[in-house]
C-alpha cells in the first residue's frame, strides 16, 4: 500500500493529490493514506501536505528501496525480487542464506551498508553507507560447478558496459574480478557456490561498486589503489540509475550465456581487458607462475605464456602486474 502511494504520488508530479482521491483509488481510509505517508516521511521522503488540498512529492531519498529500482526495469528474471537492508555484514551472507531456503533465482540482495563486507580468500571489502552499491544476486544455472568461474567474467563485462555508458569513463577489466578506471579499482566481484560434484545448488554473485565514494572516504589502505565515479568525474551520480543499468546488462549477458552463447562474452571481455598483452605474475592455490597473459580461451581461463615459451592455463587465481 506504501508504494502504491508513492506511485499515485509520483504519477501526479508536482501537483497536489487530495486524501479523499488517493483513499477512493486505493479503496483505503483516509487515516491509513496518513499513516502510510507518515511512514513514507520516515523512509526519507519529502512530502508536503496542505489542508483541504492534499499531498505533494517534493524529494525523493538517494535510497536504493526496491520501490524505487523495480518501477523502471526492464528484466523478467534478474531483480523479480528485490531485499533491502539499510545495514547488513554482507549481500554474500544474506545471499547464501535465502538461497539456502529456497530463494528463486534472480533475486537481488541490496544494503546501503556493509558492515564485513567481503573480498575474496578473507580480504575485507569497504562498504560505506549510501556511498556504492554493495548487492549479491543469486543464480541458479544448470552448467557444471567448472563453469562457475564464466559467471565472474560475464559479471565483470556488465559492469564494464555499464560504467562504459558514462560520459569519459573507461573501464578495464583485471582478470578475473576487478573494474579499473586508469589503473585504480572502482568495482569488484566476488562468487560464491554451492555444489555436488556436477550440479550447482546456487551460485551468489556480489558485486560492489563505489559510485559516490569520496577519497576522503577510502580507507587509508586503498585511498591509491582505489577509485570511485564521483572522484573520476567531480560529481554525484544517481546509484539507482546504475543498478538498473547493471541489472540490465547482467540479464542480457545472463540469458545469452544461457542459451550457450558465451564466445561473444570472452571477445567483449578481451575488448575492455587491461591484462592481456602484459607481464604478469599469478598466485593461484598451489600455483605460482611469471610471464605475458596472451589470450583468454573460450571457457575464460587465462592463458599465460611463461619464459620458456610454454602456455599455462589459469582457471583461478590472483595476478599482478
Ligand atoms: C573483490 O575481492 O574485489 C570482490 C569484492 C566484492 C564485494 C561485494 S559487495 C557485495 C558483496 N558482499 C560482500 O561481502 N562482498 C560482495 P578481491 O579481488 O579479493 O579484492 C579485495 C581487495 O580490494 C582488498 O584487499 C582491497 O585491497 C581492495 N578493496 C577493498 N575495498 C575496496 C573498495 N571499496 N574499492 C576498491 N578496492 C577495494
Amino acid at each position: 500500500m506504501k508504494d502504491a502511494i508513492l506511485n499515485l504520488l509520483k504519477k501526479s508530479e508536482c501537483s497536489f493529490l487530495s486524501g479523499e482521491e488517493i483513499s477512493s483509488r486505493l479503496q483505503v481510509s483516509r487515516t491509513a493514506v496518513w499513516k502510510h505517508i507518515q511512514a513514507l516521511r520516515e523512509d526519507g521522503y519529502t512530502i508536503e501536505s496542505r489542508s483541504k488540498v492534499g499531498y505533494r512529492l517534493v524529494t525523493v531519498p538517494d535510497r536504493l528501496y526496491p520501490g524505487e529500482i523495480t518501477v523502471g526495469l526492464k528484466t523478467r528474471v534478474i531483480g523479480s525480487r528485490i531485499v533491502y537492508f539499510d545495514t547488513i555484514g554482507s549481500t554474500n551472507d544474506k545471499g547464501k542464506e535465502l538461497a539456502a531456503n529456497g530463494a528463486p533465482e534472480g533475486l537481488v540482495i541490496v544494503a546501503e551498508e556493509q558492515t564485513t563486507g567481503r573480498g575474496r580468500l578473507g580480504r575485507t571489502w569497504s562498504s560505506p553507507k549510501g556511498r556504492g552499491i554493495w548487492m549479491s544476486v543469486i543464480l541458479r544455472p544448470e552448467i557444471n560447478p567448472m563453469d562457475a568461474p564464466k559467471l565472474t567474467l560475464l559479471t565483470a563485462v556488465a559492469l564494464a558496459r555499464t560504467f562504459d555508458s558514462y560520459p569519459g569513463i573507461q573501464p578495464g577489466i583485471k582478470w578475473p574480478n576487478d573494474v579499473f578506471i586508469k589503473g585504480k579499482k572502482i568495482a569488484g566481484v566476488l562468487t560464491e557456490m554451492n555444489a555436488e560434484l556436477e550440479r550447482i545448488n546456487y551460485v551468489v554473485v556480489g558485486i560492489g561498486v563505489n559510485v559516490n565514494t569520496s577519497r576522503a572516504e577510502l580507507p587509508p589502505e586503498i585511498e591509491n589503489i582505489a577509485t570511485s565515479l564521483y572522484i573520476e568525474t567531480g560529481k554525484s551520480w544517481s546509484r539507482k540509475d546504475f543498478l538498473t543499468k547493471l541489472l540490465e546488462e547482467l540479464e542480457a549477458l545472463y540469458l545469452s550465456f544461457k542459451m550457450g552463447e558465451y564466445a561473444a562474452v570472452v571477445e567483449e571481455w578481451k575488448k575492455y581487458s587491461v591484462t592481456l598483452n602484459k607481464k604478469i605474475k599469478v598466485t593461484s592455490p598451489g600455483v605460482a607462475l611469471e610471464g605475458t597473459a596472451v589470450d583468454l580461451d573460450d571457457d575464460g581461463a587465462l592463458i599465460v605464456r611463461t619464459r620458456d615459451g610454454s602456455l599455462k592455463r589459469v582457471v583461478a587465481g590472483e595476478i599482478t602486474f
